[in-house]
């Protein structure tokens, strides 16, 4: 019997396309390019699944051309790329890579506010202009991370990773904000305080956005938020673009408004607003997040898993939440 066809969207890891090849024909992507919506629909003619990243954008139109395809495999916690209603209405099944990216992406987030606050990407940049002639008592200040209030916008996996990396190892007090408020025994290992969205935005020192995209978390964060925070804070965006108004945060950034940002996903990337590139106390980085070797790796063995999971059982590993979306038309 012939193998099903799998696209596998972007290059991946070489181990990962041999463990597809044993049950797929794969069709790859070598040159990494990203495809338009039309490239793509036209490359998954005859294909019964794929995998996918944050880049391919799964719609209703390149559902309906390729009635054949049942299987959408996301190398990504999140799934604001997949539109999983029209998915649902196709009979294809939508999966993510969820866990095994939650430690990595913590730490990236500590990293980023630490490099944020401790204003690092700034202070090198001003070494290698050769600028640093002498030591001065107020050179590159900036707030402490220890014992300041750290404020987590959305609470899932990661915001929890990285509320327990903020109290447990820098004796930060943490409040938190989302959706729904966590129990008693999570919000004490976590060693968090539930608080509303205002008291987040009026108290936290160091704002953590960790909040999924969706059309109602769609500018979460704009001047009239950024306005309610301290002109000393700063803020971490390590969840979506789009969640934060770049526009207004460039703006908040340039006039004062809060101290400075740490930016890894933007709205439109990979573009980024050219306000924010004339910012000097923003840290951009090009949503890395997750991207230590083995996490990769681990998401797009996940991936794959599920690919490999739904051919032989028809049973996903990791399928999208039901009655959850991420996606905007
Ligand atoms: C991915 C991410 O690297 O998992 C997510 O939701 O944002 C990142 O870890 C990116 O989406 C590529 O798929």
């Amino acid at each position: 019997m012939s193998k099903p066809r799998v696209l596998v969207a972007r290059r991946i890891f070489p181990e990962v396309m041999a463990r597809l090849g044993e049950h797929f024909e794969c069709v790859a992507n070598d040159a990494d390019a990203v495809f338009s919506p039309a490239e793509l629909s036209q490359r998954l003619a005859g294909c019964w699944g794929v995998l996918t990243t944050g880049s391919e954008r799964i719609d209703d139109a390149l559902l309906q051309a390729n009635p054949q395809l049942r299987a959408v495999c996301n190398m990504a916690v999140g799934y604001n790329n997949i539109d999983v209603a029209a998915c649902r209405a196709h009979d294809v099944v939508c999966t993510n890579t969820p866990d095994v990216l939650t430690e990595t992406t913590a730490d990236f987030g500590f990293a980023l506010l630490l490099a944020t606050a401790r204003r690092i990407t700034e202070a090198e940049a001003y070494l290698r202009a050769g600028r640093w002639d002498r030591w001065s008592v107020d050179m590159m200040i900036g707030p402490d991370v220890h014992g300041s209030t750290l404020g987590v916008l959305g609470m899932g996996r990661i915001g929890q990773a990285i509320a327990k990396r903020g109290a447990h190892g820098f004796g930060m007090d943490v409040i938190y904000h989302n959706r729904s408020r966590l129990d008693a025994p999570t919000e004490s290992a976590c060693k968090a305080r539930y608080v509303s969205k205002d008291q987040l935005l009026m108290q936290a020192d160091h704002l953590m956005i960790v909040v999924p995209y969706s059309p109602s978390a769609h500018h979460a964060i704009g001047g009239a938020e950024l306005a309610q925070m301290k002109p000393t804070a700063t803020l971490i965006n390590i969840a979506r673009g789009g969640v934060v108004d770049d526009a207004a945060l460039a703006q908040a950034l340039q006039t004062g408004v809060i101290a400075a940002a740490g930016l890894d996903v933007f709205e439109g990337e990979p573009q980024v607003h050219p306000e924010l590139l004339n910012c000097r106390n923003v840290v951009l980085t090009p949503h890395i997040a997750s991207a230590s070797r083995a996490t990769r790796l681990a998401m797009a063995t996940l991936a794959a898993d599920n690919l490999v999971a739904l051919a032989t059982t028809q049973q996903a590993l990791t399928p999208v939440p039901e009655g959850l979306t991420g996606w905007a038309a």
